[in-house]
């Protein structure tokens, strides 16, 4: 599984102050976690204000290339954001996201394509996301039609196919996989992942639902996964999902794991003696 780290997200409350604040401790803190929890890529996310982005960007990307070489996923709609920060990029990012809207297929794309970045492409277009698997099929046809004139190969491009609240409609986790399983089957050399915030939302004990989605969703062709890699649960249900479905050849990265002390709950700390 290919992840890539969430929590440095301008939308969440905490780091919104920290970049407020310009709390430097506290993202470069986030961004060590991530990374020695396995984190692929780790998203960066300035939050919504268009006029800050592009310098609050700049400055969280300088702190995460500060305390760590993983790569960053770029999580911005905004071109001139993007163009601004890339110069300051060590590594070649992924860029999150385009979709079947024409301005971010007209902004963001070029930018993609000129850098060789990889991309998450949502399974959405202007008129929203669609309610069906076939909707959705329909609008990332369109969107793989963008990359490839664009010249970006297909396994460059990460669909998402917008995992959807589950609360409120009993079939949302069908339609994903559904989804999943079409554009495996249509674009074999793309890649498949998605986020998990939305699934389990309004519902009780929502990490087991999410844990559970992400179990499905690995059946489904999912190979990439937008999480918190420091959710040991979550973790652990990868590892034993990917060996009982057979990707674990000579089950090294389960044991590996185990032996790690990855998949079983932290021992409580020896009662002090004396
Ligand atoms: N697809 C793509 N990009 C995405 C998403 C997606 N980017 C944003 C989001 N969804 C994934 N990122 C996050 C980042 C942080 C949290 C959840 C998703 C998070 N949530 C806390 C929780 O769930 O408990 C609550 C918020 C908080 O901490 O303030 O931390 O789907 N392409």
């Amino acid at each position: 599984m290919r992840i890539i780290a969430e929590k440095i997200n301008g939308t969440r409350k905490a780091v919104a102050k920290a970049i407020a604040e310009r709390d430097a401790a506290f993202i470069q803190n986030l961004a060590q976690k991530q990374a020695a929890a396995g984190a692929t890529w780790m998203d960066v996310n300035a939050g919504t204000h268009p006029d800050r982005e592009p310098e609050d960007l700049l400055w969280l990307i300088d702190l995460v290339q500060g305390v760590t070489d993983v790569p960053i996923c770029l999580d911005s709609a905004n071109p001139a954001a993007l163009r601004a920060v890339l110069p300051a990029v060590k590594k070649t990012p992924m860029i999150n996201s385009i979709s079947g809207e024409p301005e971010r297929l007209t902004g963001i794309l070029p930018i993609v394509a000129e850098h060789g970045c990889d991309v998450i492409a949502l399974c959405m277009d202007d008129k929203g996301i669609p309610a069906t698997a076939e909707a959705r099929l329909e609008v990332i046809r369109r969107v793989f039609v963008e990359t490839r004139k664009a010249g970006v190969p297909d396994e460059k491009v990460t669909v998402d196919p917008l995992a959807m609240t589950i609360g409120t409609n009993i079939q949302a986790g069908q339609i994903i996989f559904a989804t999943m399983r079409a554009i495996r089957a249509e674009f074999p050399k793309a890649h498949i992942g998605c986020g998990l915030s939305n699934v389990s939302f309004g519902l009780p004990i929502r990490a087991l639902i999410n844990r559970t989605f992400l179990v499905l969703a690995l059946d489904a062709g999912m190979d990439t996964a937008i999480i918190d890699p420091n959710d040991r649960d979550l973790q652990a249900a990868i590892y034993a999902g990917e060996l009982v479905l057979g990707r674990d050849k000579h089950c090294l990265r389960y044991t590996r794991a185990f032996r790690a002390g990855l998949l079983e709950a932290p021992k409580a700390p020896a009662p002090a003696t004396k």
